[in-house]
Order: structure tokens, then C-alpha cells, then sequence
């Protein structure tokens, strides 16, 4: 059937048997695709009903279907018309594993981050408003995308402007582990609550036991769908805001849903709709651990030797802090990405899931800080993002220690531009008294996690997601002095400065670069971004002609820039030539391919200093 679906259109004339068997369909290409190329997996068979019954009632993209994170997007994006092209999902020049504005006109704003969907919703239908145009705005977020502060504040605006935007809240009670937080046992009880539950039911089965009046006041039912709730409600929290609750819908019954959706189109004020999934719905093995299943590496992937960063952060954090008090581990949803899921398993009392709320983790470490334990904040680094002003304002200026350890820094590969962390040194490097560092392998990584830990000093760690070349699990920690680099070979004339990752593609070049200019090069590992090396910067000023930096972040306000900086203030200076991220923002591919466009794969490095020398 799905060969005959080309636009959502295509739906509008199947009977409710021919869109379950749609759905169907739809969740066996994902299953065959995701299996077989990879990408997300119990997130979008969870809402594969509820997209059929979406696209089925309302007339996207005038009608505006706003999906938060987009990551369970992929029924949308196979009955907009990508069905043919699913299969080059998050390849590179393949669609994207998110939604995009520019792939789909149905993919009204595209997301990665978490927890949008209700502001941009917001602004979009103030603009219909505003316009005098007569769309329907629906924004569909998840249980744990609902733990975000964003959210509130969303629900906040709406329930007071009253404007016409449906939230349609899918839970499945996961976020990608399980969903935490006040509000998740809240609507937690609202599902199970036998009572409102049997109430409703029975309500429903009494009018069928009446033959004469069933019809009629079924259809009262059917009509008033609101009205019922407005007595029976469970989701008094969202009615107190101003916004009309309803649910809780079964969001794999599609006449249910359809019919909910028809009654509530016309509403012109807010309405939360909420309707219970299970997520990896169509695959038995991810209905029953969809964390695990939570995406798919796809049949081509080759497992890469060695031992992950973010592995090496969890066994660091177990063997490094276990024996004291002082240390307590935050994480924003993200136990297991961040690898400290055993951590969380093992010291209950010095771990917490504070929720998709990164600039929450934040202010919360502060408060830890405040009163002598040592925060350690394990995030994304483009998740960090959202907790600037946190950082800036809630612990440097209040000069308070805590370690930030900003897993995925540098590209990230198939999730693109809204997840590659390339940010982060340039957005921290202008703020005072943060230390900023990049280990160049795996036992560095432990060291500057020991630095870290022990510095009581706001410490940030960014390493990429990578698995390291080199990590002994049985090495003593060392401290490392604070802003001291270190030379990893020693030349004249012309010096490598290299942050992170770069470290070592610096080092695999540099018998070819000194075979073609027939000298020793320097080459140091820049471990520290901030401070920077000042005595090492100003003895490699007096003997070498040529400085080169390399850092897999983007080159404004990046490492490179301090180093330019730096020289500036000095009456004589060596050429430098900075090589990091150009302004733009990078697409989705392998990290090998992304490297290479972004010209920081082994060759393009040995291009780059060979062309530059040769001038
Ligand atoms: C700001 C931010 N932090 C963390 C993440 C990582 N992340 C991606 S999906 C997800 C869980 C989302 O859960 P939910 O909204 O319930 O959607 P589901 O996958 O259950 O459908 C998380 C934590 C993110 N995308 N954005």
C-alpha cells in the first residue's frame, strides 16, 4: 500500500483497516532501513500510529506539525513524500536523521535539541494570528523532551495568549533510559488511574447497552470529547495552566485518535492531548527494551578498535571517586551516551538525572558547590550549549569549582549539524576562569579527570566520539599542572600546536612532513586551551619561523585564535596559520567523511602545512 503514498494526501481516502495496514507498511521500512543502515529505532515505531492518524486528519504542511527533536520523525518523513529515499537516511548528501527545512516543505522547523517544539509552535501560531491566516499548529513532544524547562515555559506563554496550538504529548514513559521527574510520575498516575480509567470506559459501554439512546449519545460522546474530560479530568496541572487537557488516548488505536483529533481541529484555544505509546511498537524484541534498541548501528558499521571516551569517563569516575563523598555526578538524560551508566547503578546517592534540562544541571551544581561537593557534570558538548549563561553567571562568576566532561566534542557524524560539538571552545574560551582541556588519548583523559576532580576549580574536559588509541585501565592517576603542554617531538622552524583529536593525526604525519622538508618538526600536544602555555609559546617563538594550529572546533574564537591572540601583543611574532572549523554549519556523514570535508582528515592536514610551507 505504501507504494501508493506520495503525499499525505494519498491517505485521506483509506478506510481505518487500510491506514493499519499503512502503518504497517510503514513500520516494516523502518525496521528493514534502520536494521540495515542504522539510525534511531524504538523512538519512531513508537509513533507510527499516531503519525498515520496525524497526517490522516490534518492537511500538512498547511496545517503545521511541529515534531520535537525529529528523531522519531521517520513515519513523517516517509509519508511526505521520502519514502523512495529513506534508505539514505543520515548517509552523507542523504536525508537527515532530523527534520530540516530545507529537505521538506513539511518539515515546518527543523530540531536535534530537545524540548522546542511548544515555542516554536507558540510563535508560529501568534504569527498565524497576527497574519489573520487559519491553520492548525500541533506540536508533538515526548514524555522525556517534556522535562525540559523550555517546555514550561512554552505552556506558560500559551496558557496565558490562548491562542489556538495543540500539544500532542507522546508518552511512552522513556526519554532514552527512563523518563525522571515529578512530571513523569504525574503522568505516570494519570495512565494507570483505574478509577478515571474504568470511568471512562464504562461510560462508554453503558451508552452501548442503551440501544435507543447509544447513537445519539455516542455521538454527544464523540463530539463533546471535551466536555467529558472537563469533569473526569486527570490533567489538572495543564488545565490550571490554561490549557485544555485531554487524554489519556491510546496512541495505537487510530479510530480512537481520529476521532480526537477531528473533534479537538476546531477548538480555537490551547489543548493538550495525551496519548500513550509504546516505544520500538512493531518489534517485539525493542517493545521489550527499547532503551537498548534505542538506535541501530546499521549492518556495514565496523566496530573500531579500542576503548570509547565516553567508556573510559565511567571507569575514571568509579575508580577515581568512589572511595569519597565529595564527589556527586550529574547527568541531563544522558547516563548511558555519556557512559556512566554503571556509576549511576553503582552510587545511587552520588549520581542524579536532573532530565533534559542542561542549564538546570547547571545552577543545581552551583548549589552543590556552594556547600563543598565537587560537581561533575557529564554532557554532550552540544548539549552544553544550552547552559551558557549557567555556567557563566551560576558557577565562574561565583567562582565555584565544578568539572564539565563535554563527551562528543569535535564532529559526531550521522546526527549533523544540531549535534557535531564544535562550539564549545569558542563559546567557552571568552569567559574568565574557566580551564578548558583536550586529551590527546585515553590515560590523558583519566589524568585530567583526576586534575580535574582535585583542582577545585571550574574544569572543563571535551574529547571526541571517538575510541581512543591509547588507554591503560590499570595506570595510577597523575596530575598534570595546570596550563602546561606538553612536546611530543622537538624541531626548529616549524611547530604543530595540536588540541584533542588532533594530536594524533599530527603525530601520524610527521614522518611524511619531515621526509618532505627534510628537518624535524615540534610538535605539542596542546592539552590545555585555556590557560595557554605562555612559556612554551614564547620558546617556540624564538626558534621556529612557522606556528600551525589544529583543534576539531570551530576556528572563531577557537584555540587557534588565543594563540594568534596571544602573539599579538608581542613586538615579533612567527607566521601562523590557524586550521579548525570555517564558519558554516557542517552536514551529516561518517566523522571520516566529515574530517575530510572539513579538510582535518590526515591528508588534508599534510596538504595544508606542505602548501602553507611552500609559500
Ligand atoms: C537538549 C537535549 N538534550 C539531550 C538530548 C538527547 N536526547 C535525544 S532524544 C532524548 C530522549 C527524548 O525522549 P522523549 O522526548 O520522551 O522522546 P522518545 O524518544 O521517548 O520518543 C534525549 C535525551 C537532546 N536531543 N537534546
Amino acid at each position: 500500500m505504501l507504494e501508493g503514498i506520495n503525499a499525505p494526501e494519498d491517505l485521506k481516502n483509506l478506510s481505518i483497516k487500510e491506514l493499519y495496514v499503512m502503518s504497517n507498511d510503514v513500520s516494516e521500512l523502518i525496521k528493514k532501513t534502520v536494521k540495515e543502515h542504522g539510525g534511531h529505532y524504538s523512538s519512531p515505531l513508537g509513533v507510527v500510529d499516531l503519525t498515520v492518524a496525524l497526517h490522516y486528519v490534518y492537511n500538512s504542511p498547511e496545517d503545521k506539525l511541529i515534531w520535537d527533536v525529529g528523531h522519531q520523525a521517520y513515519a513523517h518523513k516517509i509519508l511526505t513524500g521520502r519514502r523512495d529515499t529513506f534508505k539514505t537516511i543520515r548517509k552523507k548528501n542523504g536525508l537527515s536523521g532530523f527534520l530540516k527545512r530545507d529537505e521538506s516543505p513539511h518539515d515546518i522547523i527543523g530540531a536535534g535539541h530537545a524540548t522546542t517544539s511548544i515555542s516554536s509552535g507558540l510563535g508560529l501560531a501568534h504569527a498565524r494570528d497576527y497574519n489573520k491566516n487559519n491553520f492548525n499548529v500541533i506540536s508533538i513532544i515526548g514524555d522525556g523532551a517534556m522535562t525540559g524547562g523550555l517546555a514550561y515555559e512554552g505552556m506558560n506563554n500559551l496558557g496565558f495568549h490562548r491562542t489556538q496550538q495543540t500539544i500532542i504529548l507522546n508518552d511512552n514513559s522513556k526519554s532514552i533510559s527512563q523518563s525522571v521527574g515529578a512530571l513523569s510520575g504525574y503522568l505516570n498516575k494519570i495512565i494507570t488511574n483505574p478509577t478515571y480509567n474504568k470511568i471512562r470506559n464504562d461510560i462508554w459501554d453503558i451508552t452501548g447497552k442503551i440501544p435507543v439512546i447509544s447513537k445519539v449519545v455516542r455521538k454527544f460522546l464523540k463530539k463533546s470529547e471535551e466536555g467529558i474530560k472537563g469533569f473526569l479530568t486527570p490533567g489538572i496541572l495543564f488545565e490550571e495552566l490554561g490549557i485544555r487537557y485531554i487524554g489519556p488516548l491510546d496512541g495505537h488505536n487510530l479510530e480512537e485518535m481520529i476521532r480526537v483529533f477531528n473533534s479537538i481541529k476546531n477548538f480555537k484555544t490551547p489543548v493538550l492531548l495525551h496519548v500513550f505509546t509504546r516505544k520500538g511498537k512493531k518489534s517485539s524484541k525493542a517493545e521489550l527494551d527499547s532503551t537498548k534498541y534505542y538506535s541501530l548501528p546499521g549492518k556495514d558499521s565496523i566496530a573500531s578498535k579500542g576503548t570509547s571516551y565516553s567508556k573510559i569517563l565511567g571507569h575514571s569516575l568509579i575508580k577515581l571517586t568512589s572511595g569519597s563523598k565529595k564527589f556527586k555526578c550529574i547527568t541531563a538524560a544522558m547516563d548511558i551516551g555519556t557512559g556512566i551508566s554503571e556509576f549511576c547503578r553503582n552510587y545511587p546517592d552520588r549520581y542524579i538525572d536532573v532530565g533534559i534540562a542542561e542549564s538546570h544541571a547547571v545552577s543545581y551544581a552551583s548549589g552543590l558547590a556552594t556547600e563543598g561537593i565537587v560537581p561533575i557534570i557529564a554532557i554532550y558538548s552540544t548539549f552544553m550549549q544550552r547552559a551558557y549563561d549557567q555556567i557563566m553567571h551560576d558557577i565562574l562568576l561565583q567562582d565555584l569549582p565544578a568539572v564539565f566532561c563535554m563527551d562528543r566534542a569535535g564532529l559526531v557524524g550521522p546526527d549533523g549539524p544540531t549535534h557535531h560539538g564544535i562550539f564549545d571552545i569558542s563559546m567557552l574560551n571568552s569567559l574568565p576562569r574557566i580551564i578548558i582541556t583536550a586529551p590527546k588519548d585515553g590515560n590523558e583523559l583519566f589524568d585530567l579527570i583526576y586534575t580535574g576532580i582535585n583542582s577545585n576549580k571550574p574544569f572543563s574536559i571535551r574529547y571526541p566520539k571517538e575510541n581512543c588509541h591509547r588507554y591503560n585501565h590499570n595506570l595510577e592517576p597523575l596530575l598534570i599542572d595546570i596550563g602546561k603542554w606538553e612536546y611530543l617531538s622537538k624541531g626548529e622552524n616549524i611547530a604543530l600546536l595540536a588540541v584533542g583529536s588532533m594530536v594524533k593525526t599530527c603525530m601520524d604525519i610527521k614522518d611524511d612532513i619531515e621526509d618532505f622538508i627534510n628537518e624535524e618538526i615540534t610538535i605539542i600536544n596542546a592539552r590545555f586551551i585555556k590557560p595557554i602555555d605562555e612559556n612554551i609559546l614564547n620558546e617556540i617563538s624564538n626558534n621556529h619561523k612557522t606556528i600551525f594550529t589544529f583543534e576539531e572546533g570551530s576556528e572563531i574564537g577557537g584555540f587557534g585564535s588565543s594563540i594568534l591572540n596571544y602573539y599579538s601583543r608581542k613586538e615579533t611574532a612567527p607566521q601562523i596559520y590557524i586550521k579548525g572549523i570555517e564558519d558554516s554549519f557542517i552536514q551529516h556523514g561518517t566523522r571520516e567523511e566529515l574530517l575530510e570535508i572539513t579538510g582535518l582528515d590526515r591528508n588534508s592536514i599534510f596538504n595544508f602545512i606542505i602548501n602553507k610551507i611552500k609559500r
